[in-house]
């Protein structure tokens, strides 16, 4: 079928063909069109690299050859040699998606030799274009004379309606069905050179920015409105919750007339997105952990879905331990010096999958989540996914009996013993442990029915309904019977958010300040984007969890106002710019170099896409009572003229200071701007505005300065004769509001006073000893509590010179 669809193309471009002939005969003269930003599209052209970037062409399942590199080269010490060819097809492919444009046109040139004895003494080669599917394009020809190299060299024009999504660029001999009738005619080895595409730059990607209000001033859920994040798994650490998430971002390709991307490809997904707050609602971006793929921490994974995370001490070195999914078939861990990392890998193979014991029935050996009891037994509970068929339809719906719990050993990255079966009603995927005095709480995702989980079945009673979390009470972290379901903790995320908003679900229990919290995912933000009509991209929620007398879990009502923010945030230190309660417009990237708020080992990110009309807020920034004298940024200016108004309250609220983004384009520098009365607890929104059209500047992070705390106070020195001596006398009034501490002090003595009452004076005449003594200055130290504040105020009074007699 691809083969016949693939011939009718053939004719098509038969004339292109041709005019690439007589370009590379040299019929026609005169260069191609050349553009001011015309680039060479291909990487390692002439294999100076090896094979760095080629691959063979295997559009068809029949395509097959041997690609190795040879020092029988055009040019330099290398070329490509084809071997071994099964298809006409079969020859080196360089992959220009996302490069080339619809409506362009290249230049192509290539150097080509064959010198097979038994073959022809004239050969036609094809450089050709696979579109996807059927879908190839002949772009230029050339026949070449044995022994000798050819050269390809001509222009062609991708046509204005073509779809360019997928564009592979190989070189092949014309096709023909049955090749192998004639191998040396058809499926002789050649050599390859000097290969380029010449033509416009490739277009720079579409902005993946969200401009819409994804998280609404005043609501807590989704926890951030500038990027997607799913199967958050909530993890506490030094005052800190940090929410591991799958990053669904890393697919998301907004068209940039409609706004619309296509559907969440989970197979596009090997990152996981780190975000942390110190009181659930101002959230720090700390970017995405490459985990999986060449590239990744262990790149002997694909995927990254759905991280679970823990610590322990192992050889006296306190470790984090970040498991997740290698897409459906097997899960993983890394290691981390940190929460956030640096990351590395202790395995070289994955450490759940087939062989685990206990686990080979299981469909899917993913959604690994970790538990470290009380004495330090580690256990990893993952699964899910179709039951077995072996099972009778009913049971196979409701007891599927496919999650399991497994025993880490003291490592951490291996399991040891036999997996148990987690018999969690109607269960899909999405295991989680926490323990709450004494007993172990397992928490679930239920399936959605179908043949997978034996068809049309009905939940025996009370039994969970599709896609809602389930939960199991024990007294063992390794025995959970049917028995000990306790109900349904979170129903589906629809019920609260409406229209567009179902789907799976994967939850996380975690306790901070003695409260305990429940994650779980909604397609909130994409609503926001996109309305009713998702595409499945999944945002993090945060509910508080309630229990009952008995122990059993108070419903959770999902809500986009979420949860209360647990403390203020102060503002009187560095932190980050990628941290916020509420944005609009910006988008975040990782930068080199460490954070300046969390340490060399943290990950640093800066605040992008800063548009006029853009802005971003922080929610309860408690400023105390004397305030706030000024704020400093480091920024990077992108062009002239930004600026930053600091507003109270509202993104459209009274503006107590202006920084001008005046530093040198192009470098980092800080910038700082005067507030005027800024103090107590408030919302604070950067604004930002500049020329339109632009990016205006990008943020590293923050910092304000307080204004300075005085104790007032009146202070005053005399001198004057006693009995023939001078006697230098030091007088200071309490003016503040409060009972303060007063010490006097001067080269003839000192003198304190614990608690000098609002009004009254602290007095003490010091005898010098002397008949004469000249001016000097006495030191007066006052100590206090202003708002709280522990304060020090340190006032010098000019001492006169003082003499008995003369
Ligand atoms: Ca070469
Ligand atoms: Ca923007
Ligand atoms: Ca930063």
């Amino acid at each position: 079928m691809e083969q016949r669809r693939r011939r009718a193309t053939r004719g098509r471009v038969a004339a292109l063909a041709t005019v690439g002939l007589m370009l590379a005969a040299g019929f026609v003269t005169g260069a191609a069109p050349v553009q001011a930003a015309d680039t060479n599209l291909i990487v390692n052209g002439g294999f100076e690299d090896g094979l760095a970037s080629w691959f063979v062409n295997n559009g068809n399942s029949s395509d097959g050859a041997q690609l190795s590199a040879t020092s029988d080269a055009y040019s330099g010490a290398n070329a490509a040699l084809v071997t071994s060819r099964t298809t006409t097809g079969s020859g080196p492919m360089q992959d220009l998606s996302g490069k080339v444009q619809a409506g362009q046109a290249y230049t192509l040139t290539a150097r080509i030799k064959y010198e097979n004895a038994s073959g022809p003494a004239t050969k036609q080669f094809f450089a050709t274009m696979h579109y996807g599917g059927g879908t190839y394009t002949n772009l230029l020809s050339v026949t070449a004379t044995k022994g000798q190299w050819a050269q390809f060299n001509g222009t062609f024009t991708i046509p204005a309606g073509q779809a360019v999504s997928t564009a592979r660029l190989f070189f092949e001999t014309p096709w023909t069905a049955t090749p192998s009738t004639d191998p040396d005619l058809h499926l002789m080895d050649f050599k390859l050179d000097d290969v380029s595409v010449v033509g416009a730059a490739p277009p720079a990607p579409a902005s993946k920015t969200i401009e819409v209000v994804g998280k609404l001033p005043g609501e807590h859920n989704p926890l951030i409105g500038h990027k997607f994040g799913a199967d958050g798994f909530g993890f506490v650490h030094d005052g800190r919750v940090y929410m591991y998430m799958t990053n669904d971002t890393q697919g998301y390709a907004p068209n940039p007339t409609t706004g619309v991307s296509p559907g969440i490809n989970y197979g596009d997904i090997n990152q996981i997105t780190v975000i942390s707050s110190a009181d659930l609602v101002n959230w720090t971006d700390h970017g995405e952990i490459q985990v999986a793929g060449p590239n990744g921490v262990a790149p002997f994974t694909a995927n990254s879905w759905a991280p679970g995370i823990t610590k322990k001490v192992v050889n006296g070195q306190e470790k984090f331990f970040l498991y997740y999914a290698n897409g459906g078939g097997s899960s993983n861990v890394i290691t981390g010096a940190s929460p956030l990392g640096p990351w590395t890998s202790e395995r070289t193979s994955t450490l759940i999958n087939g062989s685990t014991p206990g686990a080979e029935t299981v469909a899917w050996k993913f959604d690994p989540a970790p538990f470290v009891d009380d004495d330090g037994q580690p256990y990893l509970y993952f699964g899910g996914g179709p039951a077995s068929t072996s099972m009778p339809p009913a049971e196979r719906f409701n007891n599927p009996k496919n999650i399991r719990a497994i025993e880490l050993d003291d490592t951490m990255v291996a399991t040891q013993g036999t997996a148990a079966v987690v018999d969690a009603p109607v269960a899909f995927e999405a295991g989680h442990v926490f323990k709450r005095e004494g007993r172990y709480y397992f928490s679930y995702s239920s399936h959605f029915g179908g043949n997978d989980f034996g068809g049309s079945q009905q939940p025996l009673p009370g039994y969970p309904g599709g896609g809602q979390i389930g939960y199991l009470i024990s007294d063992n972290p390794m025995s959970w019977p049917k028995e000990t379901y306790a109900g349904v903790l979170f129903p589906n995320q629809s019920q609260f958010f409406g229209a567009g908003t179902g789907g799976n679900n994967h939850q996380s229990v975690f306790e901070f300040e003695g409260k305990y919290y429940f994650t779980y995912h909604a397609p909130t933000l994409n609503k926001r984007i996109n309305g009713n009509t998702t595409q499945g991209y999944r945002s993090p929620h945060i509910q508080e969890l309630a229990f009952n007398p008995d122990g059993t879990i108070q419903q959770v009502v999902g809500t986009y106002a979420g949860v209360n923010q647990v403390r203020d945030f102060d503002p009187y230190r560095v932190f980050e710019a990628e941290t916020f309660g509420w944005s609009k417009g910006v988008a975040t990237t990782k930068v080199d170099g460490s954070s300046a708020q969390f340490g060399g080992a943290a990950p640093n990110l800066v605040v992008r896409d800063i548009d006029n009309g853009d802005w971003t807020a922080l929610s309860s920034v408690n400023f105390g009572d004397k305030g706030a004298r000024s704020v400093t940024a480091k920024v990077r200016a992108l062009s002239a003229g930004g600026q930053i108004q600091v507003r109270l309250d509202t993104a459209t609220g009274p503006v107590v200071g202006t920084v001008a983004v005046d530093a040198t384009v192009g470098q980092w520098a800080e910038v700082t701007a005067e507030l005027d009365g800024v103090s107590g607890v408030h919302d604070v929104y950067f604004t930002y505005t500049g020329p339109a059209g632009v990016d205006l500047f990008e943020i590293d992070n923050w910092s304000f300065q307080a204004a300075t705390l005085e104790l007032p106070v009146t202070v005053t020195a005399s001198a004057r004769c006693v009995g023939g001596k001078v006697y230098v006398a030091v007088q200071a009034r309490n003016d503040h509001d409060a009972p303060v501490g007063i010490s006097l002090e001067t080269p003839y003595g000192e003198r304190s006073f614990a608690a000098v009452a609002p009004g009254a004076n602290a007095y003490q005449s010091f005898n010098t000893r002397a008949v004469s003594v000249p001016a000097g200055s006495a030191t007066v130290r006052v100590t206090g509590a202003v708002g709280g504040q522990d304060v020090t105020t340190v006032r010098t009074v000019h001492q006169p010179a003082g003499t008995c007699g003369g």
